[in-house]
């Protein structure tokens, strides 16, 4: 894999000074510092511990944020602690997915028959039932427009595409060949965890992922550090509104976006990649808005391994039932950019109907393996 050892190396950068003697092999010595010091990665060695992962070790964090670019389901930051526990290098990509697929025969959301339970739900009440022959298999792709449009208007640029599925994310016609290191999207919530089972491994909750995310840095703006471009370097899959506006793909705007190979930009504090952009990540916790006020008055000093409410609740999607089931995605993708969401910072969190596949929505999984 191309991106391990270069990650592991940049990843390390940071460290230099002090670890030096320990930058020739993979594994770094393992500590339990602070959680500012700048932690050490461990890459599972896929004999004792399991390949393709990095070890996050326990610890606690602020999780949230007061940032003025916050958005109020961020705040307030209040104190978490979490266990050990290994997490993907990567989102889950395209030939992972493919084997999966092979080996269960798995049929996923998008290219099975909608079920009007799961979509009534997300709809206000009395919609009445579409006729059988509308209920065809199919997944929202973002199709962007061809110029500047206002930004309130989300239906001009996702599109509800039949066809649309893993194997083809834009719709009959495309396809994922040569793609296989992307990461797979048009999976929903329920097919990321169809394919955990088949791993042995499970969903991050909402805190292991921000954990994760932060690699060490607390409190920092972006999963890197403060500055979105240190050194004019760009950091991750994001929409970078310098180059076009926001959402428009036109050819003379340089045509379409996507997803890029899992690991092109430089891993985090613990080795891992594309932790924001790219594509979001399906996380096990359902979504309330004020989920993060709620905790923050459980009068905790510290809250222990927080599993997510016991409900959703999201007001923000006009003609959506405000409690209607939804879970969480985190780390934002390849649309995200600063004249709309600014979702590629670690706090930055929505809620997501959790049997609709989108184009920009993918996951990658955590394990209880035994620490290195
Ligand atoms: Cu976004």
């Amino acid at each position: 894999m191309r991106f391990t050892r270069r990650g592991v190396v940049l990843a390390c950068a940071a460290a230099v000074g002090t670890v030096a003697a320990g930058l020739a092999g993979w594994q770094l010595n393992a500590g339990s510092g602070p959680a500012s010091e700048t932690p050490q990665v461990i890459i599972g060695d896929g004999i004792r511990t399991p390949a393709g992962m990095a070890w996050v070790p326990p610890g606690e964090f602020l999780m949230g944020s007061d940032s003025k670019l916050a958005q109020v389901n961020e705040k307030p930051a209040h104190k978490v602690r979490v266990k050990g526990f290994w997490m993907d290098l990567t989102h889950v990509t395209n030939d992972q997915f493919a084997r999966f697929v092979e080996e269960t025969g798995y049929v996923t959301t998008a290219e099975r028959k909608p079920d009007w339970e799961t979509i009534r739900v997300q709809l206000p009440p009395g919609t009445p039932r579409p006729p059988d022959e509308a209920l065809v298999p199919g997944a929202m792709v973002f199709v962007g427009t061809e110029g500047p449009t206002s930004l309130a208007a989300y239906w001009k640029w996702w599109r509800y595409v039949p066809g649309a599925n893993w194997r083809q994310p834009q719709g009959p016609g495309s396809s994922i060949e040569g793609k296989g290191d992307h990461p797979v999207v048009q999976v929903s919530y329920e097919d990321a965890k169809a394919y955990a089972k088949w791993a042995g491994k499970r969903l991050p909750t909402e805190a292991e992922w921000e954990y994760a995310a932060r690699g060490g840095l607390e409190q920092a703006t972006y999963v890197w550090g403060d500055e979105l471009m240190p050194d004019g370097q760009r950091m991750a899959n994001y929409w970078d509104t310098n180059q076009r506006s926001f959402p428009v793909v036109s050819p003379k705007a340089g045509g379409a976006v996507g997803t890029l190979p899992a690991g092109t930009f430089p891993p985090n504090g613990y080795g891992l990649f594309d932790m924001t952009g790219n594509a979001w990540q399906w996380v096990n916790d359902w979504y309330r808005a004020d989920y993060f006020l709620m905790q923050s008055k459980l009068g905790a000093k510290v809250i222990d391994n927080p599993q997510g409410p016991s409900d959703s609740w999201d007001p923000s999607q006009p003609g959506v039932p405000a409690n209607a089931p939804k879970r969480v995605i985190r780390g934002g993708s390849f649309l995200c950019n600063e004249s709309y969401c600014l979702s590629y910072r670690p706090s930055a969190r929505q809620g997501a109907d959790p049997y609709s596949p989108m184009s920009h929505v993918g996951f990658r999984l955590v394990s209880d393996a035994p620490p290195p």
